[in-house]
């Protein structure tokens, strides 16, 4: 069990809140005053480069870090998630998204049982489906290859492997097209639909429990589209698999459990990618790939689990996020990857954050009185620069953010790159020095702009700069780089978790979301009951019958 804390009861927080009150310098004060920032905090390490040195952080703050995670004995709680202990208390489960990717060959046991030896039995079945369907050996009903996979699920079951795909897209297989379909919105399926032909369509239904009412929804019309285009039940099983915890409703779905692969409740929807859930990733990349991207994660979790704090990336990535959220009072970060195949992995971490610690409840089951989890956006750069990155450099609110780049593109046009890593690089610095009153008269002097032009316009111009950010730039974004970057982000999550003192594995807000709308739909379609409703709920429902 994670023990209950109280975070703001910490020696090291009372200290930390000292340090924030007593120390107001601004980051190009800190910089002015010690050149050599750069070289204390940043951390390399394993082909990842993080650099956190643009944060309003000082010596004493980051040794408080320290004293903070230790008195809070965050390795202790590392060891028990990592080691199987039933951490997700309200759901009664262990937390192994780790045992996923654990390989070294050593045993974790879970309710003194190893869980390896059965997921090293869904890697090879894994690995013979995904050779089969890659090398064309697997055949549609017809005789012809596969030649679009369409994954249909939702949530924690669509995000990871889709963003994944987006990510490696120069690993990705040219003989296959990947396609996914999320919403219940008709035209989500309706526009794959749109595309692909039945008899070299392969579609991978994907659903930790199968009853998720959208994903059910989705792959029952996904069947009756692949019936009316000269489909036969009895080759359901060669365009139909499903990844699910659940055998009797795959079975029940009318998919061949042979044709399932399994994982299991100690996986949380949101951590899934490194699971079964991940087989679109590995039809596309391919096996060996996959287990690149598990390596990745793998290092980064014994990283995590032995590295000294100071020198520890997810450690100083959740402390600084704390030092934002709590004490200077940023409600949002922002993760904005200088890189076009990330794009969808702020969206990926919206969710891997927000539902793991958007929790006002504590793990003692009482309201907590200081914030948890903070709002997480972004979008790629350089796009978001001419867009909302006028709010963040000149914005009332402070907004912490992360800056992602690589050193290597995985694409031909190389001269594209150190447009894109000068971008990069100008805006971190922009938003930490800003630009002062007497910088935009001279420059707008030099112009040949009047006086009185000048005195009106000049203070529009002004920018204060002092906004923080981490820098974190990969070798290159392959398998293995963005398992470790991924890790990285899960593991800060957790840390950060445990100190707000919140069950990061269960999610309770979005089981109710799947069960509201089920009430709702009944009046909709005249099928079920009537409820009693506020005015403004009974007229919508009205109106929209
Ligand atoms: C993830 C969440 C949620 C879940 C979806 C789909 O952590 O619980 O996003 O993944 O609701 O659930 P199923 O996989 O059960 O369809």
């Amino acid at each position: 069990m994670l023990k209950n804390i109280n975070p703001t009861e910490l020696k090291a927080w009372k200290k930390l809140q000292k340090n924030f009150d007593n120390d107001k310098r601004t980051l190009k004060t800190r910089f002015f005053e010690d050149p050599d920032r750069f070289n204390k905090y940043h951390i390399k390490w394993d082909g990842l480069l993080f650099d956190f040195s643009k944060n309003h952080i000082g010596s004493e703050t980051f040794s408080l870090f320290k004293e903070l995670l230790n008195e809070a004995n965050v390795r202790e709680a590392i060891q028990l998630q990592q080691g199987g202990e039933k951490i997700n208390v309200t759901e009664n489960r262990a937390v192994l998204h780790t045992a996923l990717r654990n390989m070294s060959g050593d045993p974790i046991l879970m309710d003194g049982e190893d869980v390896m030896p059965g997921i090293r039995d869904s890697w090879a079945k894994l690995a013979a489906f995904s050779n089969e369907v890659r090398s064309g050996d697997w055949k549609g009903h017809t005789g012809k290859r596969i030649t679009d996979v369409v994954n249909i699920g939702i949530g924690g079951s669509d995000l990871g492997p889709r963003m994944v795909i987006n990510a490696l897209r120069p690993f990705v297989s040219d003989a296959m097209d990947f396609h996914f379909v999320a919403n219940v919105d008709g035209a989500d399926l309706h526009e794959v639909l749109r595309k692909v032909d039945a008899e070299t369509t392969l579609f991978i239904i994907a659903s930790k429990t199968f009853t998720t009412q959208e994903t059910m929804k989705n792959a029952n019309s996904a069947k009756e589209w692949f019936l009316n285009h000269g489909g036969a039940e009895s080759s359901v099983a060669k365009h139909f698999v499903a990844v699910s915890t659940n055998a009797d409703g795959v079975a029940g779905f009318g998919i061949d459990t042979k044709n399932m692969f399994g994982f299991w409740d100690w996986v949380g929807g949101r951590y899934s990618v490194w699971s079964a859930i991940g087989l679109p990733v590995i039809l596309a990349i391919g096996f060996q790939g996959f287990q690149e991207f598990l390596s990745g994660a793998h290092a980064m979790d014994k990283h995590v689990a032995t590295a000294d704090w100071d020198k520890n990336i997810p450690a100083q990535m959740a402390m600084l996020g704390i030092w934002y959220r709590n004490f200077h009072g940023a409600a949002s970060h922002a993760i904005l990857p200088y890189d076009q195949y990330m794009d969808r992995f702020a969206a990926y971490f919206q969710q891997g954050d927000m539902e793991s610690n958007g929790k006002y409840v504590g793990r003692d089951g009482k309201k907590v009185n200081y914030a948890t989890g903070p709002i997480i956006w972004g979008e790629p750069g350089t796009n978001g620069q001419h867009a909302f990155y006028q709010l963040i450099h000149q914005g009332t609110d402070l907004i912490p953010a992360d800056f992602i780049a690589s050193k290597k593109p995985q694409h031909s046009l190389t001269d594209h790159h150190p447009i894109l890593l000068a971008n990069f690089i100008a805006q971190t610095e922009a938003l930490m020095t800003g630009k002062s009153r007497t910088e935009v008269e001279i420059e707008m002097r030099q112009a040949g702009i009047s006086d009185a032009t000048v005195d009106e316009i000049a203070p529009f111009r002004v920018f204060e700069g002092n906004r923080p950010t981490n820098s974190i730039v990969a070798d290159e974004l392959n398998p293995y780089h963005l398992g470790q970057l991924i890790a990285a982000y899960e593991h800060k999550i957790f840390i950060q978790g445990y100190i707000w003192n919140v069950f990061s594995y269960d999610q309770w807000g979005v089981e109710l979301g799947k069960v509201l709308a089920k009430a709702v739909l009944g009046e909709l379609t005249g099928s079920g009951v009537r409820h009693e409703h506020d005015s403004s709920t009974s007229a919508l429902i009205n109106y929209l019958k």
